[in-house]
């Protein structure tokens, strides 16, 4: 991370973030990016993903697969704490880094490092403790709440981890014990011995900050289209009778494959206007959007063509669209989503 990279990436590159909304350590890259006075669409370009379905420019950029994924003009950051002290080098208006003591940040360093080790390590385990059988919800419950407990007390009169205002390490933490309590509401806020740390928590789930982190723009409902994917609009029944079929073969709304000889797809640039102009009459919920992996195809010796869509050529233009040339295995398709317009 250098110096001339965090002063100056707005230039002419404009970061590109991909990220997760739900995803804890997404949460708290877009926090501080955010207190950076970075906003998306304006000088982020923000690239919601699924990650049953990582975009190639995602891998790309960071072959290790995680969000979130910060990709610079000049280098990636592919770790959440990377992110936020690079947002917080170029601006840090409320001292979440700045005006610390050496031993306070090395504070800062132990309490996030308690946090993203065994913390999280018990979270997972305590969240899905189908994943890991053997180990007892309980059991991590309760490992999770003695590391709680020692926080709790670290939080003093001030409210906060390291005194009276809060700093990274709390903003780092925050999404992770918000998680902690997901999983049992009730159960967390019940807890005796917590009075500091339910306090801390809950002024956190009412921040504006917590707020604008977890809705359009830092996170949208619909994942990010890939140019280098292919997509396909379905309406729903049709493709859960294929799911039965372990086929799928419509072409078009109202025709077949047979009728018509391929299957129509689109680029991703071209899923707003076929969806507005075949299926914009019909309800929310009713179409799903394919996301089709053209390499899945490939590896299946399916041919896509990219030709005029000749029934409709007045309204497009004579322009080209990926055409399936064979029935749809369902392994090539990545991802269904309800299609939001
Ligand atoms: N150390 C990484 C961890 C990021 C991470 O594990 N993110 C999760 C989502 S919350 C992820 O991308 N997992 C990959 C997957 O589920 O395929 C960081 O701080 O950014």
């Amino acid at each position: 991370m250098s110096a001339t990279s965090a002063g100056a990436p707005l230039a002419n590159h404009q970061p590109i973030l991909y990220s997760f909304r739900r995803c804890p350590y997404a949460i708290r890259a877009r926090l501080a990016l955010a207190v950076a006075g970075l906003q998306p669409g304006q000088n982020l370009e923000l690239r919601e993903v699924s990650l049953k379905a990582k975009p190639p420019e995602l891998l790309e950029a960071s072959a290790k697969g995680t969000v979130p994924v910060l990709v610079l003009a000049n280098e990636v950051l592919d770790e959440s704490l990377a992110i936020m002290r690079w947002a917080l080098e170029s601006r840090d208006p409320h001292g979440w880094l700045a005006g610390w003591s050496p031993a306070q940040l090395a504070d800062m360093d132990s309490l996030i490092a308690a946090n993203d080790g065994p913390f999280k390590q018990h979270l997972d385990r305590f969240k899905y403790p189908d994943r890991y059988p053997g180990e007892p919800a309980s059991t991590n419950r309760f490992a999770g709440l003695r590391i709680l407990r020692r926080w709790n007390e670290q939080l003093g009169a001030g409210g906060w981890l390291l005194g009276d205002r809060p700093s990274l390490a709390d903003w780092a933490l925050l999404p992770f014990v918000r998680q902690f309590r997901l999983v049992d509401p009730a159960g967390f806020d019940a807890e005796p011995l917590l009075a500091a740390l339910q306090g801390w928590l809950g002024r956190f789930l009412a921040s504006p900050e917590l707020a604008d982190a977890l809705e359009e723009p830092w996170a949208e409902r619909t994942s990010w289209r890939s140019p280098g994917w292919l997509y396909h609009l379905a309406l729903r029944p049709e493709w859960q009778a294929a799911r039965a079929d372990g086929v799928y073969r419509r072409s078009t709304r109202g025709r077949s494959l047979e009728e018509v000889g391929f299957i129509h797809l689109s680029n991703a640039h071209q899923v707003e206007a076929t969806a507005a102009h075949f299926y914009g009459d019909l309800p929310a919920g009713a179409v799903l959007l394919l996301t089709i992996d053209p390499q899945r195809l490939a590896a299946a010796s399916l041919e896509v063509r990219f030709e005029p869509a000749a029934s409709n050529a007045g309204t497009t233009g004579g322009e080209l669209f990926p055409h399936l040339y064979g029935s749809l295995p369902l392994e090539a398709v990545r991802l269904a989503e309800p299609w939001r317009p």
